[in-house]
């Protein structure tokens, strides 16, 4: 049976944004049975020598699909795809499209998107040159993407796949709404995507079981 770690206990400004979120949205969208093993974070449960065998970097989230051990979401993801058929496309260039959107996610968009949630948790006075920096940073990213969604209904192929899932949630971490209002066609690709049922049954179900602390 396939076992996702994933948080039953988180701090409060995590929950609902965590990365386990996007397998089991993944999972969700292609029904596939699993079982949730839960970690408790406070509890330092990522900081065993045992779940470094399955997370090198002791994070979340990770996977034991019958011994096929997997951390990073965006290869959780991909090996989910590829596995079940779903969300992914069978020709070769279509699945390349995937893997370079899944990779843009991480790698172009993430990237200042969350450094500006960092700089936003940690700052002490203004930090001006640096929010300035990291601010034009996501807006050159979120211009772009704007530009690429012009005729694109989703990111990487006509039809919703991974990469949807990956670029849709780490769009989701902006909660300064006034930073990707001026992208209109980004703003309702976001929510395009989060508006799928998968997505509202998996926040409902992680909602009811991860617990804040
Ligand atoms: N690149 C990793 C990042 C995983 C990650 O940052 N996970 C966070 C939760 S969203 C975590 O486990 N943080 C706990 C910690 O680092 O102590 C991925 O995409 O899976």
């Amino acid at each position: 049976m396939l076992r996702v770690y994933g948080f039953s206990k988180v701090n409060a400004f995590a929950r609902g944004n965590t990365r386990d979120l996007r397998v089991l949205w993944a999972l969700e969208e292609m029904q596939l049975p699993f079982e949730i093993a839960g970690m408790d974070h406070p509890a330092h449960d990522l900081s065993t020598e045992a779940y470094r065998q399955l997370s090198p970097f002791e994070q979340i989230p990770s996977i034991d699909d019958d011994g096929v051990v997997l951390s990073e979401s965006a290869a959780i993801l991909l090996y989910l795809a590829k596995k079940s058929g779903h969300l992914i496309p069978a020709d070769r260039a279509g699945e390349a499209q995937v893997m370079r959107w899944c990779f843009a996610a991480m790698n172009t968009v993430e990237p200042p998107l969350l450094n500006l949630m960092v700089l936003n948790w940690t700052s002490q006075g203004s930090c001006e040159k640096h929010r300035d920096f990291l601010t034009g940073w996501a807006n050159r990213v979120l211009k772009n993407l704007e530009r690429w969604l012009a005729d694109r209904e989703f990111v990487a192929t006509g039809s919703f796949t991974v990469a949807d899932i990956l670029m849709a949630h780490v769009l989701s971490v902006i909660k300064d709404e006034a930073l990707i209002a001026p992208y209109a066609r980004v703003v309702s690709y976001r929510d395009r995507c989060m508006e799928r049922p998968a997505w509202k049954r998996t926040i409902e179900a992680y909602c009811a079981r991860v617990v804040a602390g």
